[in-house]
């Protein structure tokens, strides 16, 4: 294998099925043959073994009884058993090689493609599944629970084969020997297998339960590294900490349950086992005795035995593991039985680049949590290229508005039209390609600053068109200073930006997108002043045509939109341009007041300073 190899895909929502061992069975596809040899070749090993024990009766006959049972002479015959035990130990330990090779080259197989389908469906599902479920819960799923399915192709998968060949065979070479002693060596058979069955129920809730308390403790893992500024600026470490030794001591707990189970079961099916050894070779020594099997039959008899139990008390490891494998099955056909974001399905006529005319008609939303109302009847026109500001207190509903455009969650009532066309026509794929969001916290990757500005582009972008933007965003001569400019690395292994860097990396990461709809989500929030009106200065020149969505808290950023949308609420109280504004008594002209007289006070403080 290479490391070049391409995903080797396959789509496991057709494993999906009621019965777990059923959907387990669909995710072998493609490596049921590979399975099947590999059972194959543990069936000649088995019998190898077995054979072994045949052999050894000959042998102990021969020299005990010292008759020869082969034609030939007694020397020859010793040197042919001779032969045959090597044979046959190559032949059992090479076949066992094999078989445990081919049975891990599919699990790790089958676990590869099941890591892509999970990645790639994780990557795929909505917004409103991503914002309900824990991220701490997602990794566990796709690295622990993945392991245990990992662990059941590799091991539980053959082992069940192994299980039943190696009964069978053995107690085949059993009832050669004598079929009276056949039955005797597997009368408690049943209870084994009963009990067996009563603990994996058992076992499968006490898994279910102990993972489900790891999911809890990675989540809580995960958040505090995560935040982990937060609780050091409260200094709430011991908070944590604590909170953290709960879970974990659930986590104890749990685990211990399953321990204490095991313990309890291990010995009980041991004990099971040793009854049904003893009673075989106590009427195996009767029927030596009574001279109804050779005095070789009996060690032949004691090594079988052995392999005949071995199946059964290996029966409680199976049905722990399997069980295990089943509830992470389960826990993962969650993630898989996922409704899938639609991205490029749409009826709307698209050809080029959208225009960028935009109409809100009385625009209701609601998130799909439930709650009340986040938007309220919203109207308004916007003409492609002009510029709509949204002012407003915060938590009314500005981000939400233009998060609708890109389809990142559905208006519940009234109508959006782009370019004519009702939004819920276009293809999502096809908006967001239309569409740049500078995000309210923008996230940048551990990369190099030049991969997280061409991230919507890909790799084929001259150094001059990623300057461009970077200028634009005023970021050009900050990312200059840093030791390796463009190929400076973001985050944990280099150089940490401030809240206003990142922001103007956002902004020319989506610069460089060149969308037709441009949306900053208080994208100078995190700039001083100077900054602002010089990022401002230079969207100037390249909103050119663009519709352009802006929100912003200073009355400064907003002056010179051709739309100025107020929002309280969910509603849009007050509607038009500044110069409109400001002559109407409301929301608007209070905060343009208060910021002017702040910004005057100021001004007459330096000046007197
Ligand atoms: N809300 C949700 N679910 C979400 C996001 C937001 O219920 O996934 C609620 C919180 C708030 C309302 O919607 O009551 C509006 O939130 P939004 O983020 O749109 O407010 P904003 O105007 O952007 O506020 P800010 O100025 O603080 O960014
Ligand atoms: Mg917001």
């Amino acid at each position: 294998m290479t490391n070049n190899e391409p995903a080797n895909y396959f789509d496991f929502r057709k494993t999906l099925s009621k019965n777990k061992l059923a959907g387990m069975l669909r995710m072998m596809t493609g490596y049921r043959m590979t399975y099947l040899a590999a059972n194959a070749t543990l069936a000649i090993s088995a019998t190898a073994k077995t054979l072994t024990y045949l052999l050894l009766r000959n042998f102990a006959d021969t020299v005990v009884g010292n008759t020869v049972p082969f034609a030939g002479s007694f020397s020859r015959t010793l040197i042919l058993i001779a032969l045959g035990f090597v044979g046959l130990a190559m032949v059992e330990g090479g076949f066992a090689y094999l078989s445990s090779r081919m049975a891990s080259y599919s699990a790790e197989n089958i676990t590869r493609r099941l890591r892509n389908f999970l990645f790639d469906q994780i990557q795929r599902l909505s917004f409103a599944y991503h914002s309900k479920t824990p991220t701490g819960d997602l990794i566990e799923r796709v690295t622990s629970d993945v392991d245990s399915v990992r662990a059941f192709f590799n091991d539980q998968a053959i082992g069940v084969g192994r299980i039943i060949l190696l009964f069978i065979i053995n107690f085949i070479a059993i009832w050669i020997l004598s079929w009276k002693l056949a039955l005797v060596s597997i009368v408690a058979v049943p209870v084994i297998v009963l009990v067996s069955m009563w603990f994996f129920k058992k076992v499968t809730k006490a898994y279910e339960a102990y993972q489900e308390q790891e999911a809890k403790l990675t989540t809580t893992l995960q958040e505090n590294l995560t935040g982990v500024r937060v609780v050091k600026a409260f200094a709430r470490q011991n908070y944590e900490i604590d909170k953290f030794e709960t879970d974990n001591w659930g986590k104890f707990l749990r685990g211990r349950t399953l321990v204490k189970m095991q313990s309890f079961f291990w010995p009980l099916s041991d004990l099971l086992c040793g009854f049904q050894m003893l009673a075989g070779f106590i009427y195996a020594g009767i029927l030596a005795v009574h001279g109804e099997i050779t005095i070789g039959t009996y060690p032949a008899y004691v090594g079988l035995v052995v392999w005949l139990i071995w199946p059964m008390r290996n029966l409680g490891r199976i049905i722990v593991n399997t069980s295990t494998g089943l509830v992470s099955y389960d826990r993962l056909m969650e993630i898989v039985k996922q409704e899938r974001e639609p991205l490029t399905t749409g009826t709307a006529k698209v050809n080029g680049p959208v225009r960028g005319d935009i109409i809100f008609e009385k625009v209701s939303f609601q998130y799909e949590d439930g709650g009340s109302e986040v938007l309220k009847e919203v109207s308004f026109h916007i003409h492609p290229g002009q510029v709509v500001a949204l002012l407003g207190s915060t938590g009314s509903g500005k981000t939400t508005l233009v998060n609708l455009l890109p389809r990142f969650h559905e208006y519940t009532d009234g109508h959006i039209l782009l370019d004519g066309q009702e939004l819920k026509e276009y293809p999502r794929e096809f908006l967001r390609k239309q569409i740049g969001i500078v995000e309210q916290e923008p996230f940048l990757f551990s990369r190099s600053i030049r991969e997280n500005i061409t991230y919507g582009v890909g790799h084929n972008v001259s150094q001059e068109e990623i300057e461009k933007a970077a200028r634009a965003a005023a970021i050009h001569e900050v990312i200059l200073s840093f030791p390796e400019g463009y190929n400076t690395l973001v985050g944990e292994k280099g150089v940490t930006l401030s809240g206003g860097q990142k922001q103007r990396v956002a902004v020319a990461r989506t610069l460089l997108k060149d969308p037709r709809i441009l949306i900053l989500d208080d994208s100078t929030s995190s700039v001083d002043t100077e900054t602002e009106s010089e990022i401002r200065n230079a969207l100037n020149g390249l909103m050119g045509n663009r519709t352009t969505f802006i929100i912003a808290h200073r009355i400064q950023s907003v002056m010179k939109a051709d739309l100025i949308l107020v929002m309280d609420k969910g509603c849009v109280i007050q509607m038009g341009r500044h110069e409109e504004l400001v002559e109407q008594e409301g929301m608007y002209r209070q905060i343009y007041d208060i910021q002017t007289r702040i910004d005057e006070e100021l001004e007459e403080e330096i000046a007197s300073a």
